[in-house]
């Protein structure tokens, strides 16, 4: 029986990957973590939970449908998941939830380490079901490849403890949000461990995860114990008032470099561990569009979102001008593919996927573990 699962990073060669659709996806009800998530001036703020249109999610699909023929033709094999209907109360013993949130993007769910596919923990209740989307790919994976681990992290309780009550108010300022994040102080507790895949960056044998409002330090504690033979580290991003998800602020394009969103950069101290391993860390180019599309969650960050195929070859959104550009100057290769009607059903081309098999083995790419990144103990 063939290899099925095998992933290390985002650059080695792509064969295999997911990507999400947006059918049946909802606006799901407010949540303390998700409220946070959205800025004073999105659209998004107090909309009513429920289904987006039929419209949206045809655009939408279309795109995702595209980006699938676009990398199919060059090679690649792509899964899709089975939307289950997310209009629909859930709950567990502990609460209740009016509705789900979707399919869009697998990255947010699962993590890939060489040859294990691991369920996050989530951390919105919107969320919490949202693996079984992926149960169909995931067990025949397991079926067919005889060394695929398939794990899920602990489902968390997601009661009252594992949020800061009362953490957003109304007439919170900027200056307040970046502070808090400064801090270390989010929405999300340390009662239990909770985290969106997308928080991690996945480099061979060390593993940076964002600590921010949807993934917290006894997560990263959790991890370490899970992967005993990686390193975990911690890296936050003190100028980003709305921390959720690394694939916006800190991406890596091949061995060795790293384009970083210009407003939320590393801390002192923290980017240590890249330069004195010969990392390059470049800003990244500004984004084209001065606003997201409507009813979307992200930033217009998603510009620097990008699915990198190969070490040589990177897709890009088609309308990202500016990045493509760098990319350009950074001797990638870069396919525009159009994706801003799939941006409101949950992010951008590396949110929509999720890696399954990349060339490759696992390498050190740290040699020097110096800095103030690597977790130890979840305690602050
Ligand atoms: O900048 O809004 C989006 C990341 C989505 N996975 C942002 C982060």
């Amino acid at each position: 029986m063939a290899k099925i699962v095998n992933s290390w990073n985002d650059w080695d060669p792509l064969k295999h990957v997911i990507i999400g659709s947006c059918t049946g996806c909802c606006i799901p009800p407010s949540e303390e973590p998700s409220e946070m998530k959205i800025p004073e001036d999105s659209d998004m703020r107090g909309m009513p939970y429920g289904p987006r249109s039929q419209e949206s999610v045809d655009k939408g699909n279309a795109q995702l449908d595209a980006f699938q023929a676009l990398l199919e033709k060059r090679g690649i094999k792509v899964d899709r998941p089975t939307p289950i209907n997310f209009y629909q109360e859930i709950g567990t013993p502990d609460w209740k939830n009016a509705c789900m949130f979707g399919c869009m993007p697998p990255r947010d769910v699962l993590l890939t380490v060489g040859n294990e596919i691991l369920e996050a923990t989530m951390s919105y209740r919107s969320r919490w079901f949202e693996y079984l989307c992926y149960r169909p790919l995931l067990q025949s994976y397991f079926d067919n490849d005889p060394e695929m681990r398939w794990e899920a992290a602990p489902k968390p309780r997601l009661t009252d403890k594992s949020y800061n009550k009362g953490y957003l108010y109304d007439g919170i300022t900027m200056e307040e949000r970046l502070k808090r994040v400064a801090d270390l102080f989010f929405v999300t507790t340390e009662y239990e461990p909770l985290f969106d895949a997308a928080d991690m960056m996945r480099m061979g044998k060390d593993i940076f995860c964002q600590h921010g409002l949807t993934t917290n330090r006894k997560a990263m504690d959790w991890l370490r114990r899970h992967f005993p033979n990686h390193r975990i580290h911690s890296l936050n991003f003190p100028g980003d008032a709305y921390p959720i998800h690394i694939d916006a602020t800190f991406v890596p394009l091949r061995e060795g470099l790293i384009i970083n969103n210009p407003n939320r950069t590393l801390p002192k101290g923290m980017e240590q561990i890249f330069v004195e391993n010969d990392w390059e860390i470049v800003p990244a180019a500004q984004p084209a569009h001065k606003t997201p599309p409507p009813l979307c969650y992200s930033s217009v960050w998603l510009s620097m979102n990008c699915l990198v195929l190969d070490p040589k070859t990177v897709c890009v959104e088609a309308s990202e001008v500016n990045q493509l550009e760098q990319m350009d100057k950074l001797g990638m290769e870069a396919l525009p593919v159009p994706f801003r009607d799939a941006y409101p059903f949950g992010g951008g081309l590396h949110c929509s996927t999720a890696d399954v098999y990349r060339e490759g083995t696992c390498k050190d790419y740290f040699p020097k573990q110096v800095g103030k990144t690597l977790v130890i103990s979840y305690k602050l």
